[in-house]
């Protein structure tokens, strides 16, 4: 399942899920024994999934090999892969198709006139570190690896729809419309057809185009007009359904109409003043890793629903689009973000800052028509107080503002006080952690003043502020009379400390609390982590909710109230 619902009701999808050949490579010499023409000694195993899970697999890092067979045949096929960790060679009957880099968004290749009969499909997965690696080893979650998310054949055949993003201008009472639609002639001939775009039933006069064969172009169907659109909003989420039709091909996706911005030291949505209550959230539990069950985020989402949230910031890389297709539906605000996280990266190493910028491209790309995404994250905690990142920020913050939609644009920065890269946002964001690292929690008062001080010094005082991570550890169903570090009492009042006061600043328009769960974190980070975890989570890693869960939903049933 690559969406909650149905892409395509003309063409044809295979699913690719389920039983594949699976070969452990630890000496990397499979390309050199041409594994991609069929693995020896291959066992069985289950995609989606990540190798870690593997009874002794979990610490494995290096090659693993991949095989299915599938009996098809196509003018055109296209291999869908919904996310590899991290690095993925794809292959087709033997012969070599392309490669993949980024743990987190899909990729495909098209195959031309694949006969009717058995075909392999190989992956060739490598998740060893390169010396640009996003994300790089130092991070502070586990570095699970395998094919984490859905795989699919698409049979295509005449003009088909690789793509359809979706862009509109709202003025009273009515919607003027653009989608731009990717198209494909799957044949070998010169086609010429027509491409029908509908929003729910409106369905706009089709437009005639003429492809070469093979040609992948481009081509804008605008100035739509719809009537009345009801706007997407955490009270009312309204969806819409858009089809993009030729003859022979179709792609449905759903859409919502909503705007942002920022005026003075507010996010408005729909012209309306939006605090933002949140939590980080990693898309990840002990049992499956990243290749995270369907049915598991369902209940997230009523858990963060219940804590009084409106919404999630996805901590520190894109999410499932199914899971982006709840949030769709159900009304929770968004944050999405890359795996560029800390102080680790040259900055200046330009085949790091153009891979960065890649992995925004394909994240924009993908996610485009999501109304719940309404923040694009630059990249979190790199050193921000330095020029090459300021470079850094310009160009994505660049790119971000031109090409990502209506959506605001932020980065999670852990140096409020020397930060020189704040001007290159619709919003700031801050990490900080007084009260778990650094001093006592009663301090926070006279830091958010100096944090105040300088915002004023490098003119930002105008400026809506979200506090992005806050937080301290606590060890599940560890309980005290006394105010100690990892207890769930500890926890539990400095969460709460921090939310009453930063609530009660009138630059605040919002906080994530970190974190959602407790994560299992890297082998580096884990020397200085109990239990090898991550422990900031206001519920265990199995769900179970900690003091901590009950204090933020009480504080925030408090806020929705008062925004009602
Ligand atoms: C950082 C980082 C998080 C997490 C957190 C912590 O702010 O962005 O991923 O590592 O610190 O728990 O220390």
């Amino acid at each position: 399942m690559i969406r909650l619902f149905d892409e395509h009701l003309k063409r044809e999808c295979i699913s690719l899920d389920g039983s594949w050949k699976q070969l452990v490579d630890r000496d990397d010499i499979g390309e050199k024994e041409k594994y991609f023409n069929g693995l020896p000694n291959a066992k069985a195993t289950i995609v989606p999934s990540v190798w870690n899970t593997e009874l002794g697999m979990l610490e494995y890092e290096g090659v693993v090999w991949y095989e299915k067979k599938i009996h098809v045949g196509a003018d055109a096929l296209r291999l869908y892969f919904g996310a590899v960790m991290t690095y993925a060679k794809v292959y087709f009957d033997g012969e070599y198709l392309g490669d993949h880099y980024g743990s987190h968004t899909a990729f495909s290749f098209i195959v031309e006139n694949v006969a009717e009969g058995e075909h392999t499909v190989t992956v060739k997965v490598d998740n060893r570190f390169d010396r640009i690696a996003l994300p790089n080893p130092l991070v502070d979650w586990y570095h699970y690896d395998g094919i984490i998310r859905t795989v699919c054949a698409q049979k295509l055949s005449g003009i088909s729809v690789l793509g359809a993003k979706f862009d509109y201008e709202l003025t009273d009472g009515l919607a003027i419309c653009k989608v731009s639609a990717k198209l494909y002639n799957a044949s070998d001939a010169e086609i010429t057809d027509k491409v029908l775009v509908c929003i729910d039933d409106n369905c706009y006069p089709e437009m005639t185009v003429t492809l070469k064969k093979r040609e992948v172009r481009t081509v804008v169907i605008e100035n739509l007009e719809f009537k009345a659109p009801r706007r997407w909003s955490p009270d009312s989420p309204t969806l819409y359904t858009l089809l993009v039709k030729t003859s022979t091909d179709d792609l449905y996706d759903r859409v919502g109409f909503r705007t942002v911005e920022v005026k003075g030291r507010e996010i408005l949505l729909n012209g309306k003043k939006l605090r933002l209550r949140g939590v980080n959230r990693h898309e990840e539990h002990p049992d499956f890793g990243m290749a995270f069950p369907t049915l598991l985020m369902q209940r997230d989402i009523e858990i963060v629903e219940s804590a009084g949230c409106n919404t999630l910031r996805g901590s520190h890389y894109p999410n499932n689009p199914i899971f982006l297709d709840m949030l769709d539906e159900r009304g929770i605000i968004f944050w999405s973000e890359i795996p560029m996280w800390g102080s680790s990266f040259d900055l200046e190493d330009e085949n790091f800052i153009n891979r960065g910028l890649n992995m925004h491209k394909e994240m924009v790309e993908q996610y485009y028509n999501h109304p719940s995404i309404l923040i694009w994250g630059m990249f979190n905690e790199i050193k921000t107080p330095t020029e090459p990142a300021l470079a850094i920020a310009k160009k994505y913050y660049k790119f971000l503002r031109e090409n990502g939609g209506q959506r605001l644009v932020t980065f999670a920065s852990s140096r409020p006080l020397t930060d020189i890269c704040l001007k290159e946002c619709d919003f700031i964001s801050f990490n900080a952690y007084i009260g778990w690292y650094d001093y006592e929690y009663d301090t926070w008062e006279s830091f958010l003043e100096a944090i105040e001080n300088y915002l004023k010094t490098v003119e930002c005082d105008n400026k809506p502020v979200v506090m992005s991570e806050f937080g301290a550890a606590a060890i599940y169903g560890n309980h005290t009379f006394d105010n100690l570090r990892w207890t769930e009492e500890y926890q539990s009042e400095l969460v709460s400390h921090c939310i009453k006061l930063f609530f009660s600043k009138e630059w605040c328009a919002g906080t994530y609390v970190w974190q959602y769960a407790d994560i299992r974190t890297s082998k580096e980070m884990g020397l200085t982590r109990a239990r090898n975890f991550n422990n900031k989570g206001i519920l265990n890693e199995y769900r179970k909710p900690k003091l901590a869960y009950l204090a933020v939903k009480e504080l925030y049933e408090k806020i929705k109230k008062e925004d009602e």
